[in-house]
């Protein structure tokens, strides 16, 4: 542990030499890519050292590991990230200003890593950085997506979508590594060989073969021994090109199987929360998870091959949702036709590896490929599958339900009806040891209602665990000032002991602490209005509050239920310049997938009515509203320290857990929300004198169902409800251009208001009035933030990593 850290002085060399040695650049101010390069360089030899001694240490010690699989990780920016977690922050920013440069500046040039959609893919990155904290053998597995997550513009207030590039530049962390490539069979068909004692073996002739090629990411912990591995894979031909064609002439044809392969990891689907179907879609899952199951059984090759007893106990798989589940098969599969191992066997360790996080109830996100899909490009693997279902079926179900029909239908793996397909939870579920929701709601939710009877059949194995972030990341480098104002407080190292700071609990009374706490929430919020400034041209003020709603847009977050609020609120401006109300700016953050028609019309919806409301001088600067382009990690670091209210505004039981709702909290902002997901872990933790909590129940919710909801109920009856859907009928924000915002208004109403937006209305903004009457009460409103920031210990993602080691994974820690 007691390493000597890199002083200011030997950065400085360092970051010099890169400079002139590696990139060949000459000092030059104006040149801040370069610079930014040169100290990532610098700092990727410490991390490189360590990683090495990492691995070094793990394999000595030979402790059991975790394999993460996950087809999202949105890791955001890593400098800054690595230079809190090595402790040499400060040393780095004395080092810059040798060169008259300042870090924070420097920071901003990196790309964000964004190769995943929104919470889960955040979740993944929260998890690796705890793991490497708590010195816990553990590799992420993902793919290296030529391109992540789109970047989003708006023109003329809708949506636009291109091409995210963010190794445009390359990427100073990754380090490609062609030795560990693997080969990835696909597609062809099965041949059925009898043997001499009778029995049939089954042997796959593929058709196609694509490489994959790893890029491994280091992942530092904070202030610990440890740096563990990302690791990325790339899909590549396994030839250069056609050299025939190619001679011939024929240039085109000659790179065909190198566009094929390419295409694999070309770029990161955009769905959040979604099934699309498609087949590119299948094979970029079987093509990370049969790379990664190749690695993972690679590390365990010793002299006389693979000891499977001790693999069995050294190896955790967790499944990120259903997305990689096809390595379960996969796992079999090699087991059996390339190991030679039996039927039983193999099976039984699949068991004991396999586990599988559940992050969502939502049906049109549980995954289910067709069987002609899978018989076209997996044959052997749709043979492996039907038999875990038989057997699955016929022993299992049948010993606690004998003959029951129905209850095989409804468990199988595969679902008859007019195309048939495979349920991919399922398969999860029959083969897992352990199967976790996100926060104690949802995981009673998966097994009450979404899988009640493996529940049954299995009463030990559905169990919780809910998320957590990172402090280091969400606290300690995106509010310095807060982190500073802490440490002053709180004398543990908090950043990863974050229970310690409930210490601060008794000073949320105090008026200089107060006073201090709200002064570093409004530099934060002078920071961000000059950044919404830039972005968007709008100036907010920052004694206004600050409400924030970032995360995907979906119907179910119900950005449009804000959005309704907000039309109320202007309606009542209007009727009332004078009402009483302490100034609001309503900040969005969100990226629609570019195929969800709605998500783009609320995008179009909120950019529009911001238009007339921040030019109207009618309403004084009362409200403004902004929605900021390219929503992303690094913008959601500037934006959560300046929050004061937080927005977690789902219908009950549909967000699993939400995690955004923990980084705002963690830094002082106020939750308006509804009794969903974490919401209610964090109303637990703060007490309900510190969260405004409104809206229908998870049980009320469905009891409104179940009796048959109108929405014209509430339509008709509430009168501003009446006003403000007609208003979006007019041309009042749309000049000349009547109906152009009515898609809300029908989805609300003939759509049948699927999320029960206007059932909730009222309660959400009497909600809002009494936070705006709470705001209005200083010391109250800073007792209440800084209570927040108190009191979120439960939610470091270090907590999370602990609960899985303890009742899922198994692992010990390995530190120096
Ligand atoms: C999300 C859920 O929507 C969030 O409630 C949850 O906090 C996170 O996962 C992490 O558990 N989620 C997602 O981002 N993408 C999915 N496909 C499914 C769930």
């Amino acid at each position: 542990m007691a390493k000597p850290k890199l002083t200011p002085a030997e950065l400085t060399k360092r970051i010099e030499h890169h400079l002139q040695f590696t990139l060949g650049e000459v000092a030059d101010k104006e040149n801040k890519q370069a610079y930014w390069r040169a100290t990532c360089l610098a700092i990727n030899e410490a991390v490189i050292s360590k990683l090495q001694t990492t691995r070094a240490r793990q394999q000595e010690k030979q402790v059991k590991s975790v394999n993460y699989l996950s087809l999202e990780y949105l890791m955001g920016r890593m400098l800054s990230n690595n230079l809190h977690n090595l402790g040499v922050f400060e040393a780095a920013e004395k080092a810059l200003k040798n060169f008259d440069m300042e870090l924070s500046d420097l920071c901003e040039q990196g790309a964000d890593l964004a190769l995943g959609n929104g919470g889960l893919g955040r979740l993944a990155a929260c998890f690796l950085d705890s793991l490497a904290t708590l010195d816990y053998a553990a590799t992420g597995y993902g793919v290296h997506y030529q391109h992540g997550l789109f970047k989003q513009s708006f023109d003329q207030g809708r949506q636009i979508e291109e091409p995210d590039l963010w190794r445009e530049f390359g990427s100073p962390w990754e380090v490609c590594r062609p030795e560990a490539a693997q080969l990835i069979p696909l597609y062809g068909h099965v041949e059925h060989q009898t043997q001499a004692d009778g029995s049939v073996k089954s042997i796959w002739h593929p058709s196609v073969t694509f490489k994959g090629v790893p890029w491994d990411v280091p992942i530092v912990g904070y202030n610990s021994d440890t740096v563990n591995v990302l690791r990325l894979w790339e899909s590549r031909a396994v030839d250069a090109f056609n050299w025939d064609l190619f001679n011939n002439g024929d240039y085109l044809q000659a790179h065909k199987t190198n566009v094929q392969a390419e295409t694999v990891s070309k770029v990161l689907y955009p769905n959040d929360e979604h099934d699309a179907g498609k087949e590119l879609r299948f094979i970029q899952q079987y093509f990370f998870c049969a790379c990664s199951i190749k690695d993972i059984i690679a590390r365990h090759q010793g002299l006389n091959g693979v000891d499977w007893a001790a693999f069995a106990n050294d190896t955790a798989i967790q499944l990120n949702d259903t997305h990689p589940t096809i390595a379960i098969v996969e796992l079999q599969r090699t087991l059996i036709d390339d190991y030679g191992m039996n039927w039983n066997d193999a099976w039984a360790l699949c068991r004991k590896v396999f586990a599988y996080t559940n992050h969502t109830l939502l049906p049109e996100a549980l995954e289910k490929w067709s069987v002609k899909l899978f018989e076209r490009v997996l044959p052997r693997h749709l043979e492996i599958l039907y038999h875990i279902n038989e057997e699955f079926l016929n022993n299992e179900v049948n010993a606690k339900w004998p003959h029951d029909f129905q209850m095989r239908a409804k468990l199988s793996i595969i679902e008859e009806g007019a195309e048939r397909m495979v349920r991919m939870a399922h398969l999860c579920v029959v083969t897992a040891h352990k199967v976790n929701g996100v926060a104690e709601i949802h995981s009673k939710l998966v097994k009450s209602d979404l899988f009640p009877e493996f529940d049954a059949l299995w009463p030990e194995k559905l169990t919780n665990v809910t998320n957590g972030i990172t402090p280091r990341r969400w606290l300690k480098a995106c509010n310095p000032e807060l982190s500073k104002l802490i440490s002053k407080h709180v004398k543990k190292d908090w950043a990863k002991d974050l229970d310690s700071l409930k210490s601060l609990e008794k000073l949320a009374d105090d008026a200089k602490f107060q006073k201090e706490f709200m002064a570093i929430k409004r530099n934060n919020k002078v920071k961000l209005a000059e950044e919404i400034e830039s972005l968007t041209g709008v100036k907010v003020s920052p004694d206004a509050i600050f409400d924030i709603q970032i995360k995907r847009l979906h119907e179910y977050k119900r950005q449009h239920l804000n959005f309704l609020h907000i039309l109320a609120l202007y309606h009542r401006l209007l009727e009332n310049p004078d009402m009483e109300m302490h100034p609001r700016v309503f900040i969005f953050g969100a990226k629609a997938a570019p195929g969800y028609h709605l998500a783009k019309e609320i995008i179009f919806a909120i950019n529009k009515v911001a238009d007339k409301v921040n030019n109207d001088v009618r309403i004084k600067d009362k409200l403004k509203v902004v929605f900021l382009p390219n929503y992303r990690v690094s913008l959601a670091e500037k934006i959560i320290p300046a929050a004061d209210v937080s927005e977690q505004i789902s219908t009950a039981g549909k967000e699993a857990s939400g995690t955004g709702n923990m980084k705002l909290a963690l830094n002082g902002a106020v939750t308006i929300g509804t009794l969903d997901g974490a919401n209610i872990e964090i109303a637990e933790e703060v007490g309900d004198d510190n969260i405004f909590i409104f809206g229908n129940t998870v049980d009320q919710v469905k009891a409104i169902k179940a009796s048959g909801y109108n929405p014209y109920d509430f339509y008709e009856t509430n009168k501003e409800l009446t006003k403000i859907l007609d208003w979006l009928d007019s041309d009042f924000f749309t000049p000349g251009q009547p109906y152009e915002l009515s898609a809300i208004k029908h989805s609300l109403l003939d759509g049948g208001d699927p999320y029960l937006v206007l059932a909730d209305f009222q309660s959400y903004s009497d909600a809002h009035h009494a936070l705006d009457v709470a705001y209005r009460e200083p010391a109250r409103w800073a007792k209440m933030a800084i209570l927040n920031t108190a009191l979120m210990g439960k939610f470091n993602s270090d907590r999370s990593i602990q609960d899985y080691v303890n009742n899922i994974w198994q692992l010990t820690p390995c530190a120096e």
